[in-house]
């Protein structure tokens, strides 16, 4: 049992250049919590080794130990464990209904906004050689992109968060991949509400910290 004094220490494996990395970053910095990370994936490798694949058998990041815990993977998963552990109302509340509320959004944006995003459009544009990209299949990709964040959209022109009137965990869902989504060249309708979001995300300083972080090392050039 831990005794007076005693402070939990997470330890995460994954690079800041990592999105779900720094969704998982932005969280512990949101909560306060002291961690350590260990940079691995992309050029820190590390991830397939058996040692790491004992503690994720996908060989992803990030993975998260809270003290001596067993290893979690799985982003969302993890945000909610410290949510539930670490977090309270109005960020994660403990009653069901108004959880599931929030989670809702937090789900909708793993699964549509996280997902149309990262690989269709972030990674054709930066992750893929200029000669080798594809326009067509970026202009089909940023158009499915914008039919989902017309859903964002009407929302945030509602409220001042995804969930409501306060900062939730869906915010960290939806909030960690748009630094990339405004910084990155493509074509962006206008979407005011989205947009004025964005910039109250970016004056928080865990977002400051982990999520507009340069992404500059997974460019590929050729
Ligand atoms: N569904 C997993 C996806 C994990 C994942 O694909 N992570 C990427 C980084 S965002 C990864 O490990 N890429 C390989 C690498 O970094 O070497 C989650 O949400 O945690």
């Amino acid at each position: 049992m831990a005794g007076q004094g005693w402070v939990p220490m997470l330890t995460v494996w994954g690079r800041k250049t990592s999105s779900n990395v720094q969704a998982l970053m932005w969280c512990i910095g949101e909560l306060g919590l002291p961690y350590r990370r260990h940079d691995a994936g992309h050029r820190f490798g590390g991830t397939d080794t058996p040692e790491f694949l004992a503690m994720n058998p996908n060989g992803t990041v990030p993975v998260l130990r809270d003290g001596g815990s067993e290893p979690l993977w799985e982003t969302g998963a993890i945000l909610r464990y410290l949510a539930g552990r670490y977090g309270a109302a109005p960020f994660w509340p403990a009653e069901s209904l108004a959880r599931a509320h929030i989670d809702k959004w937090a789900e909708w944006a793993k699964i549509n906004v996280t997902l149309g995003f990262t690989e269709p459009v972030f990674w054709r544009v930066v992750r893929t050689a200029p000669a080798k990209r594809d326009p067509a299949a970026i202009d089909r990709a940023v158009a499915a992109l914008d039919r989902i964040l017309a859903v964002a959209e009407a929302q945030l022109a509602r409220s001042a968060f995804l969930a409501g009137e306060a900062f939730t965990l869906a915010d960290i869902q939806l909030g960690h991949v748009l630094f990339r989504y405004f910084d990155i060249p493509i074509a962006r309708p206008d979407r005011p509400a989205l947009r004025r979001y964005y910039d109250t995300l970016a004056m928080r300083p865990a977002f400051r910290e982990h999520v507009m972080v340069s992404y500059e090392e997974l460019r590929v050039l050729d």
